[in-house]
């Protein structure tokens, strides 16, 4: 499968937004990682959907949206989202997550289903039916610039393993939280395919971010 980036715009410098999205554009991004939390879910509120909808508007790059929001059903209709964008939403934020993804691939978008670090990956396994994508934390969700968990490459091997066994050897795998370039190559090897780029890799100061996106992919 084709190695992709996704650059977390909550990482971008937010005064600037338009400028950041031109950069990445000019960059070869393959995705925009755009982090929704509710202050419940997680500790830490960032982005929202009025953003969500402002950043469709001016980029034809597709948007890969994670939910870490409470019951999310409640809000997949605020967004303006098709079928080339990626809503990704958490199996511990809601019980009926069965009827939220189907409600996402319902309106024509791809369903992502997100796992904490410490959630059993047997958690998606009667739910890969409904799934475009299953996005791995390697870090508990809430902040940027934090540490890999130990069983990150573990994890991450051991869904590939699944998925294949499911039936689903085209599933994508994302990886999100500390993808630094050697995080990645290692992640990389125990088969994730989709690389959430924040501040571990892409967002660097005073280096440029098509130059970090060129490195990082060189060195996957
Ligand atoms: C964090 C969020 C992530 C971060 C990303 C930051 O909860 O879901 O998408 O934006 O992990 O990257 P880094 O390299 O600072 O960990
Ligand atoms: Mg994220």
């Amino acid at each position: 499968m084709k190695k992709l980036i996704s650059a977390s715009l909550m990482c971008a410098d937010l005064t600037k937004i338009s400028e950041s999205v031109a950069q990445l554009e000019a960059a070869g991004t393959d995705y925009l990682h755009l982090d929704i939390m509710d202050g419940s879910f997680v500790p830490n509120i960032t982005l929202g959907f009025d953003i969500v909808n402002a950043i469709k508007e001016i980029t034809d790059i597709p948007l890969d949206v994670h939910m870490m929001v409470n019951e999310p059903g409640r809000f997949i209709d605020r967004m303006n989202l098709d079928k080339n964008d990626i809503l990704c939403v958490h199996y511990e934020s809601d019980i009926h997550i069965h009827r939220t993804l189907s409600q996402i691939k319902n309106k024509g978008v791809k369903a992502g289903l997100a796992l904490n670090p410490q959630t059993p990956l047997e958690c998606m396994e009667y739910l890969t039916d409904y799934m475009d994508m299953a996005l791995i934390m390697t870090v508990s969700p809430g902040f940027a610039g934090q540490k890999l968990f130990a069983g990150a490459e573990r994890k991450t091997a051991a869904a590939r393993k699944m998925l294949d066994e499911l039936g689903h050897a085209d599933m994508p795998i994302e990886v999100d939280g500390n993808i630094s370039p050697e995080n990645g190559r290692k992640l990389s090897r125990c088969g994730a395919d989709i690389f959430v780029l924040g501040t571990s890799s892409l967002f660097i100061k005073g280096k440029d971010m098509a130059e970090s996106a060129a490195e990082f992919r060189a060195n996957l």
